[in-house]
């Protein structure tokens, strides 16, 4: 079984976290997401919009994944490819060369980010509704 492993927040999922994971599934049989958790989110500088629980339930409920597990720090990593044996690790091209030392351990991957769609547009896009400023076209 080929597993591979890949990390981020998922914050009000969007169409680019799900493409992330579906592209992610077609390079092994077994997806492992670790979520990070509210407190290393504080660590990131990202407040988190849901809490760790409902985004680890959201991201398990996708066809494609198949484990979720908690990121609680950025040294984690390592320990994780060996403990559950991964053979490759993924992330969006946003972290380009930001992880090419687990090359050591198991392939490295960097898929295309989809563009114009993130959480912080989510949000902004919220706001400005609630604000009455429809600055955003429909
Ligand atoms: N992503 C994407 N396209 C977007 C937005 C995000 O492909 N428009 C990808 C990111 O590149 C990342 C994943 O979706 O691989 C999750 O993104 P975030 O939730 O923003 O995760 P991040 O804060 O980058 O955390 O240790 C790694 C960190 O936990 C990554």
């Amino acid at each position: 079984m080929k597993k591979v492993l890949t990390y981020g927040t998922y914050d009000l999922l969007h169409y680019g976290h799900f493409r992330l994971l579906k592209r992610a599934k077609e390079f092994g049989d077994y997806l492992i997401v670790g979520i990070s958790t509210d407190e290393f989110n504080l660590i990131k500088g990202k407040k988190c919009v849901q809490p760790f629980a409902h985004r680890a339930e959201i991201i398990k409920s996708i066809r494609y994944v198949d484990e979720v597990i908690p990121e609680n720090s950025w040294d984690q990593k390592i320990d994780d490819i060996i403990k559950h044996k991964v053979d490759v690790f993924i992330m969006g091209n946003d972290w380009k060369g930001k992880f090419d030392f687990l090359k050591e351990y198991c392939e490295v991957v960097y898929l295309e980010r989809t563009p114009e769609i993130s959480t912080t547009i989510l949000k902004d896009h919220i706001n400005s509704k609630k604000n009455g400023k429809e600055n955003i076209k429909t």
